[in-house]
C-alpha cells in the first residue's frame, strides 16, 4: 500500500484522529469564540476599558512586542517567533493570577511604504492598509491572545495627534541643568522676563525683536530647527540619518551616493539628557550586551579642553582623554572642516617645509583646498574605519604646546572627525595608535612621556606601536611649574587639569559621543509637523485644539529625486508642492495672520517612541493617557524602580535608535508630569533569528529552496549542483517559508511548538519544516490520550491514577511551570512531551485528573487543541482564565534510590532511602540496620566510608 492509502485507511478507521483538517476546524472555531467572548479583554482599572473591578485589582503584567512594520511581503514563519513567545508567556501569566495586557500594533509609517508605492503607483495609504489586513489575517491563524480593543496603527490620525503632541510638548519644554529636567519654556521666558535668568548675549528680554527672542528659545528648546549637515541623497531625494548611510557613503536603501549639504532641519536634543539616559539603564533588566551598546552609543568621555594657542588672538581648543600626556603632543591635527583652518593657513609655506608634509602642492591654501575635497566624498564611518594609510596634509601654520613651550605643526587629517570634541586635537604619537601611525607617515618627532612596562626603552622612534595602556608612571613631564614625573595616569590626569584650570589655559570637561537626533525628512508618509512659520520665519506651535494636523491628501507624493550624482542639488518636499495646504490663515492668539506651515515630516522613528502608552488607554481623545491607568500598568513598584512594560520582546538590532529614542521621549513626558514611568521598557528580551538554507546556483544566485534535491549528501537544482549555506529568511533569497504553509499542513499549535521548541529563545537557529511534523505527532498522541479516535469520545475515568503517573505529572508540573515563567519554552515543551509519552506508554484510559491538568499544562502553548479538549472534558467556557496546575512537591522528589551498605567491601544489606539524604544521616541508617548489627556481631568500628546516597563501606576495628 502506498503511504497515501495507509492515511487514508487509517482516517476511516479513525474518523476522530487529530489530523490538519480538525486542527483547521478546531483552530477556526476557536478564534472565532475569542473574538466574539473577548477572551483576551484587559480591564483597566477606570476609564472606558474598565471591566471586572476584581480582575483589575490584580498584579498586572503589560507584555509587549516590537511591533511590526507592514510590508508588502507578508510573514514568514521568522517573523513570529516573539510574538508566540510573548504569547505563549502571556497565557502563562494569565493562568497564575495576572491581569495581562498583551496587544499588537501596527509602525505603519515611513520609507519601505513610500518606495513601494513610488513604485507601484499606489497611495502609500491604499497599500499599507492591505498589507496590515494581510498580516492580520496571517497573525489571526497564529491565535495570539491579543486584546484588539487596543490596536491601532502609527497612520492613524487619532494616534498621530498625540504624536504631534508630544512633538509640542518637547518644542515647548527646555533642559534646566540645574533641576536636571525639562521645563515648560515658558517658565524661561518668565526668567528672561523678570532678569532672574540672564538673556543670552547680555541683552533685555522686551529689547529683543519677536525673531530675535525666537532665536534665543531655539537655542533651548529641546525640538529645535537649524541648518545643520546632513546626509543628501539626490537619488532618494531625502535626507538620511548617519546610521542610514553605509560605509562607502551610499544609501542603505537603494544603493545611491550620498553627500554632506546643509539644510534646516528639525532635531531633538536628547544630549540633555545624556546623563540619566546612561545612568537609568543600570536598573533596567535588559541584557548586558545591549546595555554596553547603549553606553557605547552615549559615549561618555571624561578628559579636558586644552587651548594651544595659534596666533596672540587665536587659539585651538582640543578635546583630550588623555591631559596627562601633554607634554607628549608634538603635533596637532584639525578636522578638515574646522572653521579656523581658513584663518590660520599662511599665504605660501614656511621655510624648509617637508615635502612630505606639502603633499606636493604649491601652497599651504591649494594643498588644505585639495585635501578638504578628498575628505568630503567619506562618510564619517569610512573615516573612523582604523585605516592603516593615514592620510593628511600640513596647513603651514604651528601652535605652542602650553607645557613644553614648543611649536607644534598643525595638520589637517580625515581621522579627526568634526562632530566630535572640538573637532581639534593633540597627538601624541608615543601613547595613542593613530597619532602614531600618521607620525610614521609624515615623519613627525614623538616623544615618550609614560614609561613602558615592557623592554622597549623610551625611544619611540625604535619602536613598532604605540604604548597606549594607562596603567604606567609618567616620564619627561615637567617644566619650571608642573612636574608629572612618578605619577600613575589617573593622578596625573587630574594634577594636569587643576594646573590647566588655574592658568585659564582649559578645564576638565565631559563629552558624549552621543549627537542630537536630526528629525525632519523630505518625506510624504510620515507625520506632518504641527509648526507654522510667519511672515519673519519665526516657528509657531499649533494649539492643542487644531490636532491632529492631518495629512493632507496630494496627488504627487514622491520626493523629486534627482541625478543621484548631483550634489548641487536640494530637497524639494512633496508637501511644499500643495500650496493650498502649505499656505494658511490662522489665529493663534493674536488675530488671523498668515503662515506658511512645515512642509517637512517626522522620521519613521516617531510613532515608536511611545506607542507603549496608546496601548494602555487607546481610546483616550482628551489625555495622552489617563493617569491612574498609566500608573496601574508602568509606574514604578518594587524592583521596577523606573517603571515601564514588564516585557518587551524583539530583535538586538533596535539595540541603540529605537531604544534610545523612545526612553528620551519616556524622559521627557516623566518631567513635564504627563507620566510616573521614567522607562518605557523595564525587561526588554532579545530573541533569536530564524534562519533558513540558502542554496546557491554556481553563478550565486538563490534558487528557490523547495526544488532541491538532496542527493548523498549533495545538492541539486534542475540537476545541476548547488551549493548550501545558512542564513536568513527571505523572498530575495527564494527560501522563505510562510507560517500559513504550516498551518495549512499542520495546524497553527503545531507551528508554534516547533517554533518554541527549535532551542532557546534568545539563540538563532535554522528552520527545517521536515521537522515541523515531530510536534503534530504530540499533538495527535496528546489527543489519543483522551480522546477515542474512532468516536471522538473523551476516554477518562474517575480513579485514582497510581502513583508513577502521580510523580511524572508534578515532576512536568513544577519543571514546565518554572521554564513557562522563565521564557525556557523550549524545556518547558520537554518536560510536557516527557509526561505525555509516560502516559502513552502506561496505555489505558487516563485519570480525569491527569488528562484535565495536561491539558492546563499544554494551555499557553497549544491554546487551540486545549480549549477544544477542556470543552470535551466537559467544561463550559474557556481554558485562557483557568489556574495553572500547582505542582505537589510530595510528588516532584525523586522516588527513593538504592543504597548498599558493604562490610569489608561485601554487601551485607540494602536500604531505600530518600537521594538528598546526606552522609551523616545515611551512616545512622547503615548502622541501625538489624542486618548490619548482626554482621558486626559487636565487633568495634575502625572507619565508615559513606558516599550517599549509594554507598556506605564499614570497616570493623
Ligand atoms: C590626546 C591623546 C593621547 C588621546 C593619548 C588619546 C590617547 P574617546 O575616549 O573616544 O572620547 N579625539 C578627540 N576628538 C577627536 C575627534 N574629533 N576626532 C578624532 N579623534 C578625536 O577619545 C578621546 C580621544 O580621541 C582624545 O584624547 C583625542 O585623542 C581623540 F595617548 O588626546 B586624545
Amino acid at each position: 500500500m502506498s503511504e497515501t492509502n495507509t492515511a487514508a485507511a487509517a482516517e476511516t478507521a479513525a474518523p476522530h484522529r487529530y489530523t490538519a483538517a480538525m486542527a483547521a476546524d478546531i483552530e477556526a472555531r476557536w478564534q472565532d469564540f475569542w473574538d466574539a467572548d473577548g477572551t483576551y479583554a484587559a480591564p483597566n482599572p477606570t476609564g472606558d476599558l474598565a471591566g471586572d473591578p476584581q480582575v483589575a485589582a490584580r498584579p498586572k503584567k503589560f507584555i509587549m512586542d516590537m511591533f511590526p512594520y507592514p510590508s508588502g511581503a507578508g510573514l514568514h514563519v521568522g517573523h513570529p517567533l516573539g510574538y508566540i513567545a510573548t504569547d505563549v508567556y502571556a497565557r502563562h501569566q494569565r493562568m497564575t493570577g495576572h491581569n495581562v495586557l498583551h496587544t499588537l500594533g501596527f509602525d505603519a509609517f515611513g520609507l519601505p511604504a513610500e518606495q513601494y508605492a513610488v513604485q507601484t503607483g499606489t497611495h502609500p495609504r491604499i497599500s499599507t492598509e492591505s498589507n496590515m489586513e494581510n498580516m492580520k489575517a496571517q497573525l489571526r491563524r497564529l491565535g495570539l491572545g491579543h486584546d484588539k480593543r487596543r490596536s491601532f496603527a502609527t497612520i492613524d490620525p487619532e494616534y498621530y495627534k498625540w504624536t504631534q503632541w508630544i512633538f509640542l510638548q518637547i518644542f515647548n519644554s527646555w533642559y534646566d541643568t540645574d533641576a536636571h529636567r525639562a521645563r515648560p519654556i515658558a517658565e524661561l521666558v518668565a526668567a528672561f522676563e523678570d532678569g532672574s535668568r540672564e538673556v543670552p548675549g547680555g541683552r533685555e528680554w522686551t529689547a529683543l525683536s519677536a525673531f530675535e527672542r525666537a532665536e534665543v528659545l531655539g537655542q533651548y528648546r529641546l525640538a529645535y530647527a537649524s541648518d545643520a549637515p546632513v546626509n543628501w541623497c539626490p537619488g532618494l531625494g531625502t535626507v538620511l540619518a548617519n546610521e542610514e548611510v553605509t560605509a562607502d557613503g551610499r544609501s542603505e536603501r537603494g544603493n545611491f551616493p550620498v553627500f554632506k549639504a546643509k539644510l534646516r532641519q528639525w532635531n531633538m536634543r536628547i544630549t540633555a539628557y545624556a546623563d540619566r539616559l546612561l545612568d537609568d539603564l543600570d536598573g533596567l533588566d535588559w541584557p548586558e550586551a545591549i546595555k554596553l551598546q547603549q553606553r557605547n552609543w552615549i559615549g561618555r568621555s571624561e578628559g579636558a579642553r586644552v587651548d594651544f594657542k595659534v596666533t596672540d588672538t587665536d587659539a585651538i581648543t582640543v578635546f583630550t582623554t588623555r591631559q596627562d600626556t601633554l607634554f607628549g603632543a608634538t603635533y596637532m591635527v584639525l578636522a578638515p572642516e574646522h572653521e579656523l583652518v581658513d584663518t590660520i593657513v599662511p599665504a605660501a609655506w614656511p621655510e624648509g617645509t617637508h615635502s612630505v608634509w606639502t603633499g606636493g602642492h604649491a601652497t599651504p591654501a591649494e594643498a588644505v583646498a585639495k585635501y578638504r575635497a578628498f575628505a568630503a566624498a567619506k562618510s564619517d564611518v569610512e573615516r573612523q574605519a582604523d585605516a592603516k594609510e593615514k592620510t593628511g596634509v600640513f596647513t603651514g601654520a604651528f601652535a605652542t604646546n602650553p607645557v613644553s613651550g614648543e611649536k607644534v605643526p598643525v595638520f589637517i587629517a580625515d581621522y579627526v572627525l568634526m562632530g566630535y570634541g572640538t573637532g581639534a586635537i593633540m597627538a601624541v604619537p608615543a601613547h595613542d595608535t593613530r597619532d602614531f601611525a600618521f607620525a610614521r607617515a609624515f615623519e613627525l618627532p614623538m616623544r615618550c612621556v609614560v614609561q613602558p612596562d615592557d623592554d622597549r626603552g623610551t625611544d619611540p622612534s625604535t619602536w613598532d606601536e604605540a604604548f597606549a595602556s594607562y596603567e604606567a608612571k609618567l616620564v619627561n613631564s615637567a617644566n619650571d611649574e608642573i612636574s608629572l614625573d612618578g605619577l600613575g595616569v589617573v593622578e596625573a590626569k587630574a594634577r594636569m587639569t587643576d594646573w590647566l584650570t588655574e592658568r585659564g589655559i582649559g578645564e576638565g570637561t565631559v563629552n558624549f559621543r552621543l549627537r542630537d537626533w536630526l528629525f525632519s525628512r523630505q518625506r510624504y508618509w510620515g507625520e506632518p509637523f504641527p509648526i507654522v512659520y510667519d511672515e519673519d520665519g519665526v516657528a509657531h506651535s499649533l494649539p492643542e485644539s487644531m490636532l491632529p494636523l492631518e495629512l493632507p491628501e496630494v496627488d504627487d507624493y514622491s520626493p523629486r529625486t534627482f541625478d543621484s550624482d548631483d550634489a548641487d542639488t536640494s530637497p524639494e518636499t512633496p508637501l511644499s508642492r500643495n500650496e493650498d495646504w502649505v499656505n494658511v490663515e490662522l489665529d493663534l492668539g493674536d488675530g488671523v495672520k498668515k503662515y506658511r506651515r512645515e512642509t517637512n515630516t517626522m522620521p519613521n522613528w516617531a510613532g515608536s517612541c511611545w506607542y507603549e502608552l496608546r496601548y494602555l488607554d487607546p481610546h483616550n481623545s482628551d489625555k495622552l493617557v489617563d493617569p491612574a491607568i498609566e500608573q496601574y500598568w508602568m509606574g514604578p513598584r518594587e524592583g521596577m524602580p523606573t517603571g515601564g512594560v514588564d516585557l518587551y520582546v524583539g530583535g538586538a538590532e533596535h539595540a541603540v535608535l529605537h531604544l534610545l529614542y523612545a526612553r528620551f521621549w519616556s524622559k521627557v513626558l516623566f518631567d513635564l508630569g504627563h507620566i510616573s514611568s521614567a522607562e518605557p521598557f523595564h525587561k526588554l528580551y532579545n530573541q533569536g533569528m530564524i534562519q533558513a538554507f540558502v542554496y546557491r546556483d554556481s553563478r550565486g544566485f538563490p534558487v528557490p529552496a523547495t526544488e532541491v534535491e538532496e542527493r548523498d549528501g549533495k545538492f541539486f537544482f534542475e540537476g545541476e549542483p548547488v551549493k548550501r549555506e545558512l542564513g536568513k529568511m527571505g523572498k530575495s533569497l527564494k527560501n522563505a517559508v510562510t507560517p500559513d504553509e504550516i498551518c495549512t499542513e499542520y495546524g497553527a499549535d503545531t507551528l508554534r511548538l516547533y517554533e518554541m521548541a527549535m532551542g532557546p529563545l534568545d539563540v538563532s537557529r535554522p528552520w527545517d519544516t521536515r521537522a515541523v511534523v515531530g510536534q503534530y505527532r504530540l499533538l495527535q498522541r496528546l489527543w489519543r490520550n483522551i480522546v477515542d479516535e474512532a468516536t471522538g469520545e473523551v476516554t477518562v475515568t474517575d480513579t485514582e491514577p497510581d502513583e508513577a503517573t502521580l510523580r511524572a505529572l508534578h515532576k512536568a508540573i513544577d519543571g514546565a511551570g518554572g521554564d513557562l515563567a522563565g521564557l525556557r519554552f523550549n524545556t518547558a515543551i520537554a518536560k510536557i512531551t516527557e509526561l505525555n509519552n509516560h502516559l502513552t506508554k502506561t496505555g489505558g484510559p487516563l485519570s480525569r485528573i491527569v488528562a484535565e491538568q495536561l491539558v492546563l499544562l499544554i494551555a499557553p502553548l497549544a491554546p487551540h487543541i486545549a480549549e477544544e479538549l477542556w470543552r470535551k472534558l466537559g467544561h463550559s467556557g474557556s481554558v485562557v482564565h483557568r489556574d495553572f496546575p500547582v505542582a505537589d512537591p510530595a510528588y516532584v522528589v525523586d522516588e527513593a534510590v538504592t543504597c548498599v551498605v558493604q562490610i569489608k567491601g561485601k554487601v551485607k544489606a540494602r536500604l531505600e532511602v530518600p537521594p538528598g539524604i546526606s552522609d551523616d544521616e545515611l551512616e545512622k541508617l547503615a548502622l541501625a540496620d538489624e542486618a548490619v548489627v548482626a554482621a558486626l556481631a559487636g565487633a568495634g568500628i575502625r572507619k565508615v566510608i559513606v558516599r550517599a546516597p549509594k554507598l556506605v563501606n564499614i570497616v570493623p576495628a
